[in-house]
């Protein structure tokens, strides 16, 4: 059978492989060997058939001029954009003997792997990268930008990730959608709500902007940035005085439940109402419309735990469903992430034996710092699936360690990235569409395969294959950095412990497309928590010195500024992929920065004029939009804005690499800033 690579026309299958929860099936439209158009899969389960704008208009992307067709090497400074193609010998043949000559002078922990889930491929986002920085025994990456911060604080109640099932949530009364911009972020999720509203099911959103979900919902609720746990413990105040906990639950599937009723005393509405901004009444109906509707799903986003409290925030939050039994009810509970059901076979895919003693870990939201470091420096970075110079944090402290003149910098993407200005060797990557690869979702419960749809790109190579030939002209004999992609997916679906990843083998696999985790009835009566049961009281908290029981602890202050400034992802870019193809930025137009009406009039602000936002960090200027989308004291911003001449659009100048309370998360949400007119015109 020919491969769907080869096919010239007709429709084949494909997998969403974007850093998104829905993660949908696909079909790809080809004609002449191109793909014309891209489609949502009917047949998939979850997504079933409808997909989002961003990637109904990928094709432009795959197709763009602006993608890079063979390896580049830099022949102007850092950052100016001056590069000439060279062959791929060339490419692999530089960076192997410069590391080689690194490792000899400096050892291998002078070069330092950067990368996230630009694609969200095993096989290329932590599988034979890993293998070969493993091998090379470089610096390795705490991958901490994204989620790990209410990652970690789910963990402490739940044991890990594992929330509720979408597939059932058609029978939830009442969705909470608390930090998560789902109409953008998650929309199957918000499909799946409205179809349950046509049902009777509430819809209630928690959020600091009320941007395209909040004026979806039935009742939008809005609040103080990083005082969620503080509203949570409120609630939890109301259901225990007010009889609404379901004790027998508590009994038998939690620690710490009386612990937890003396505790949240303290919490009284009025208290609460002071910290989050949400009036006491408020507070009341939310409690009662909680502790009486059945079933109740929270949906627990990422906008959340990007705050210095974030991994309690979500700890907090995860309580609630223990406290109204909710766990036990088809379409109750609550979902951060339910990446845990398919977690598969990560020591074979990944071969952590292969690092013979460890090295440092340096933690990606500190890039700045680790670039700016004169000790034990930094002197090679190999940059893969991400774009550091605008999506990490201290975005002024990345850019001028990216600027070193010592600093030899391979980046490896589809496009010259702001990230590949500052490059040495830029290296050419396919796109998912045209490699083999399995995504496990981690919202649905799907595990997908994916066969390449289209040819590479130009002379692009896809991660894994990179990785090999640097392998081979460093001289590593191990076969496990010589396995084809095939052999990888083999052995990541091979020999799985946890009990609820499907028994498949690649071929069931090619011919199904997407299987779904096994059942998981029996799984709250194991969790993978030091007691089994739901941890209201955590004492692996407490060992830590944090509080053992849910506590509202506020934001660091950065007291000379006015603002906190939440400047998260927007609707038609995924983080900076898209925000260098045409068509994605017509549909999203500029960026702006949300302000509210009381502030702007005392600061002589008005609509649409251009603002520069600032504090020590950084600044950048935007448009204001001027309203009641945000509370008094707070300023949004959506999107992560290419660089372009002319324009300061870059938030991250001006957010901090302070890391949050647990798992060395980000706190892109916790920064501070003043806010004033540039030149008191309009810009439109
Ligand atoms: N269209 C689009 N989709 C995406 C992405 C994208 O860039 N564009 N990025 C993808 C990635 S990598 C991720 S991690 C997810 C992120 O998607 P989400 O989980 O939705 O997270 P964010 O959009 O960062 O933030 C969600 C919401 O939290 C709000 N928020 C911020 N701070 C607080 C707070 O303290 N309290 C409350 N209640 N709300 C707060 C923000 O206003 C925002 O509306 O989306 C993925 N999907
Ligand atoms: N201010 C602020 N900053 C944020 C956030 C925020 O909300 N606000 N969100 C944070 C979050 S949640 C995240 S997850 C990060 C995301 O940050 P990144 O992971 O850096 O995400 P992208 O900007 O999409 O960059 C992904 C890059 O990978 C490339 N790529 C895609 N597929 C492949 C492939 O197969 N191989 C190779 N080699 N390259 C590939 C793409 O072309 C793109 O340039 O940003 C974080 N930064
Ligand atoms: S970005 Fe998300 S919603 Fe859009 S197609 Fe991919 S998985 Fe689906
Ligand atoms: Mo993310």
């Amino acid at each position: 059978m020919k491969s769907y690579a080869d096919i010239e026309n007709g429709v084949v299958p494909s997998v969403c492989s974007l850093d998104c929860p829905d993660q949908c099936g696909l079909l790809i439209h080809k004609k002449d060997g191109k793909i014309i158009k891209i489609e949502g899969d009917p047949e998939h389960p979850v997504t079933k058939g409808s997909i989002c704008n961003k990637v109904r208009n990928m094709g432009q992307r795959i197709y763009d001029d602006k993608r890079l067709e063979t390896p580049l090497k830099r022949v102007g400074g850092k950052g100016e954009g001056q590069f000439v193609p060279i062959s791929w010998d060339e490419a692999i043949e530089t960076i192997a003997s410069r590391w080689k000559q690194l490792i000899a002078e400096e050892g291998a922990e002078s070069i330092l792997p950067y990368s996230f889930y630009g694609n969200m491929g095993k096989l290329s986002a932590e599988g034979m990268d890993r293998r070969f920085f493993h091998r090379l025994g470089s610096s390795q990456l705490d991958r901490t930008i994204c989620s790990v911060a209410g990652s970690a604080g789910f963990r402490y109640t739940m044991g890990g990730s594992f929330g509720s099932d979408p597939e059932e949530m058609t029978e939830t009364k009442l969705f909470i959608i608390w930090g998560v911009n789902a109409v953008s972020t998650n929309m199957h999720q918000m499909m799946i709500a409205q179809k349950a509203r046509k049902h009777g099911a509430k819809i209630v959103v928690i959020d600091v902007h009320k941007n395209q979900t909040g004026r979806m919902a039935d009742w939008f609720i809005p609040i103080l940035p990083g005082t969620d746990g503080a509203l949570a413990l409120g609630i939890m105040h109301i259901l225990y005085k007010d009889n609404l906990v379901d004790r027998s639950f508590l009994k038998e599937y939690t620690v710490g439940y009386e612990e937890l009723e003396g505790h949240v005393d303290q919490y009284d509405p009025q208290t609460v109402a002071s910290i989050t901004g949400v009036p006491v009444e408020d507070i009341y109906k939310l409690a009662h419309m909680y502790g009486t509707t059945s079933p109740s799903m929270i949906r627990i986003g990422n906008g959340l735990q990007h705050h210095d409290n974030g991994g309690m925030i979500v700890r907090t939050i995860a309580c609630l469903p223990a406290l109204t039994g909710q766990w036990l009810v088809k379409g109750g509970g609550a979902v951060k992430s339910n990446s845990g059901y398919l977690s598969y076979n990560k020591e074979a895919l990944q071969r952590p034996d292969l690092l013979k003693k460890p090295t440092r870990v340096i933690n990606m939201n500190q890039l700045g710092q680790a670039l700016l470091e004169t000790e034990k420096p930094v002197r090679s970075l190999f940059v893969y699936n991400s774009n550091p110079a605008v999506v990490a944090p201290e975005a002024n402290k990345v850019r001028e360690g990216l600027s070193r003149g010592d600093l030899f910098t391979v980046v490896h993407d589809l496009f010259l990235t702001e990230t590949a200005m500052y490059a040495d060797i830029v290296l050419p990557a396919t796109s998912a569409f045209e490699n083999t690869d399995i995504y496990t979702g981690t919202w649905h419960q799907y595990l997908h395969l994916h066969e390449p749809v289209i040819p590479p790109y130009g002379e692009s190579k896809p991660n894994t294959e990179v990785f090999r030939l640097l392998a081979e002209a460093l001289g590593f004999e191990e076969q496990a950095l010589k396995d084809n992609d095939e052999a990888l997916v083999q052995q990541a679906i091979s020999d799985v412990t946890t009990p609820y990843f499907p028994d498949i083998t690649y071929d069931e696999l090619k011919n199904k497309r997407f299987v779904k985790a096994k059942n998981t009835d029996e799984h709250l009566r194991h969790l993978q928590t030091p007691s089994g049961k739901i941890e209201l009281y955590s004492e692996q908290l407490e060992r830590k010195g944090l509080p053992p029981l849910p506590t509202h602890m506020p934001l660091i202050e950065e007291p000379d500024f006015s603002f906190l400034f939440v400047p998260g992802p927007n609707h038609n870019f995924m983080n900076t992929t898209f925000a260098n193809n045409d068509k994605h930025v017509k549909l999203e137009k500029e960026p702006k920065l949300f302000m509210n009406q009381e502030d702007a009039a005392r600061l002589g602000i008005e609509n649409d004029m251009l603002v520069r936002i600032w504090n020590h960090r950084g600044e950048c200027e935007l448009t204001v939009s001027v309203g009641d989308q945000v509370l008094p004291g707070v300023v949004v911003s959506q999107g992560l804005w290419s660089d372009t001449p002319g324009k300061k659009y870059l938030v991250n100048a001006l957010t901090p690499d302070r890391i949050a309370d647990m798992g060395g998360g980000a706190t892109f949400f916790s920064g501070r800033v003043n806010v004033e007119a540039v030149r008191g015109e309009k810009t439109v």
